[in-house]
């Protein structure tokens, strides 16, 4: 490939006459914006152990009380990225929220879309417009963009749970913003009970009207299930992997991330192809070993990882005798509506 001039090889003169009229020369930065055949990604493979984290949020709890920071969280920032960015990836945020016995996170909405994996402990939930979501170990719970949340705990021990946004993106955009709220009003009816399997839908007064988020809480109880059906009726299948998706539509649950739960049998290896959108990982039951190019992660219960796009990633199941389960989200849907979506 040819060699391109830089910057410095034109007069000072010259430069300074360009950066005076708001004007940059192209040629000295074109490989940077335009690499040959593989994107540069900031993103790094990292690792974030769950013991490690564990007693550094309790901590904040004790240091920091709800009113003075709404939502309590410790950010799983990417290195690769820099730490004050708070991005996991280039469009993935990850937060680690605890929430104390009787706490209270006011509501509020924003543009980014959230969802949270909940990590450990009984007795928290989300309100989401009005639907009062419980949350257990494993549960996926949707907040999507402009919706209302807010997080309350009536149980005895302390809630975490695992927060997925795609804020770089839309902080990037720079459509980012909140607007705070009242407490909600507990609205009846719960969306995963209306919309229970057999692949039929709410068909209110012979018309259907899709709701955008029909499915605010997805019980992990049941997808674990889908996942063993799955597995033994298809015990061929290399991949036991589900996508959490929009029962009215069929397409993925938010507009501009994906999320998946895959099943690891026993001993097994699973090579996924390298793939444009960066991917992470969240150990919810058993260990697994995780492979991004040459970096090697033992993913503990409750552990999380993130992998850059482009780059062949290999999973294992520690075990001889028991399934692992993995929680998955990544940029896929982004992805694809950019056009830029591949697997290579
Ligand atoms: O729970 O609403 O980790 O607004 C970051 C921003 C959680 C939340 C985060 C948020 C929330």
């Amino acid at each position: 490939m040819q060699s391109l001039g830089r910057l410095e090889d034109l007069p000072q003169a010259y430069r300074d006459q360009l950066t005076e009229q708001n004007l940059v020369p192209l040629w000295p930065n074109l490989r940077a914006v335009l690499p040959p055949k593989i994107p540069s990604r900031k993103t790094t493979p990292t690792h974030w152990s769950y013991q490690a984290m564990r007693p550094l949020l309790l901590r904040a709890g004790e240091l920091t009380p709800m009113e003075k920071a709404e939502r309590r969280v410790l950010v799983l920032a990417n290195p690769g990225h820099g730490l004050e960015k708070m991005q996991a990836s280039a469009a993935m945020y990850l937060g680690m929220q605890l929430l104390l016995p009787g706490e209270w996170a006011p509501s509020h909405r924003h543009t980014p879309n959230a969802v949270r994996m909940v990590v450990e402990g009984e007795g928290a939930t989300t309100t989401v417009n009005g639907e009062k979501c419980p949350m257990h170990r494993g549960d996926l719970v949707l907040t999507p963009t402009g919706l209302w949340h807010e997080h309350g705990h009536e149980g005895k021990d302390p809630v975490v749970w695992l927060d997925v946004l795609d804020l770089p993106l839309i902080y990037y955009t720079e459509t980012s913003y909140a607007i705070e709220g009242e407490r909600q009003n507990v609205l009846p009816g719960h969306g995963e009970r209306a919309y229970v399997s057999g692949g039929v839908v709410p068909t209110p007064a012979f018309n259907r009207q899709p709701k955008a988020y029909p499915i605010i809480r997805y019980p992990w109880s049941e997808v674990r299930q889908s996942l063993l059906a799955l597995a033994s009726d298809q015990p061929q299948l290399e991949a036991v992997q589900v996508t959490y998706v929009n029962p009215e539509t069929g397409q993925d649950v938010q507009n501009n991330l994906g999320f998946y739960a895959l099943m690891l049998r026993p001993r097994q290896t699973l090579k996924l192809p390298p793939r444009s959108p960066a991917i992470v990982f969240h150990q919810i039951e058993g260990q697994s070993e995780l492979i991004i190019e040459q970096t090697q992660f033992l993913l503990n219960e409750a552990d999380t990882a993130c992998a850059p796009g482009y780059t062949p990633i290999t999973i294992k199941n520690r075990s001889a005798d028991t399934p692992a389960f993995l929680f998955m989200a990544d940029e896929s849907p982004l992805h694809r509506k950019l056009g830029v979506y591949e697997a290579r």
